[in-house]
């Protein structure tokens, strides 16, 4: 059986290539849960990819995870700097935390600078794009290869 790692996307996400694609390029949400699931198969593994504009739904998926997933890879867009909420229901997931963001967030607003996720996340991309989320995928096939079960 595959292991399922989970990857979420946080409000407004679903908007991706339909605006502003000078700073989040011309890649639909979509195409990128093509991309995920085409790097998921090469690297033997299964993924739930989900989107909300509800921040309770993101912890519900996290919830989720609990039991289903042994990894996650998350792109929490605007929740990134705000949400307390979503930090406490990552730090009650025990597997590995990938942050994703599309953009250089630190080449951006001073308010874009801080991440509550980046104190549970076990590793940041941001600024590689879309493409942060299958090197992110790459990254977690190699973190769950390396731990039992
Ligand atoms: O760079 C990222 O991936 C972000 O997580 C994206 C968030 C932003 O609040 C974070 O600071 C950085 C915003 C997601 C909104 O996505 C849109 C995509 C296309 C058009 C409009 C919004």
């Amino acid at each position: 059986m595959p292991k399922t790692v989970f990857v979420l996307n946080g409000p407004n996400l679903n908007l991706l290539g339909k605006r502003q694609p000078e700073i989040y390029g011309h890649e639909t949400l979509a195409d990128v849960e093509a991309q995920c699931l085409a790097t998921a198969k090469v690297n033997g593994l299964a993924i739930r990819f989900h989107q909300s504009n509800a921040e309770f739904q993101i912890i519900d998926w996290i919830h989720e995870a609990r039991e289903t997933a042994a990894g996650i890879i998350i792109n929490p867009a605007a929740f990134t700097h705000t949400s307390v909420a979503i930090l406490d229901a990552l730090n009650a997931f025990e597997g590995p935390v990938l942050e994703v963001h599309i953009s250089n967030v630190h080449k951006r607003e001073a308010f874009r600078h801080h991440s509550y996720v980046s104190l549970r996340a076990d590793g940041v991309i941001a600024g590689f794009g879309v493409q942060g989320y299958t090197l992110a995928l790459q990254r977690m096939a190699d973190l769950l290869a390396a731990t039992q079960g």
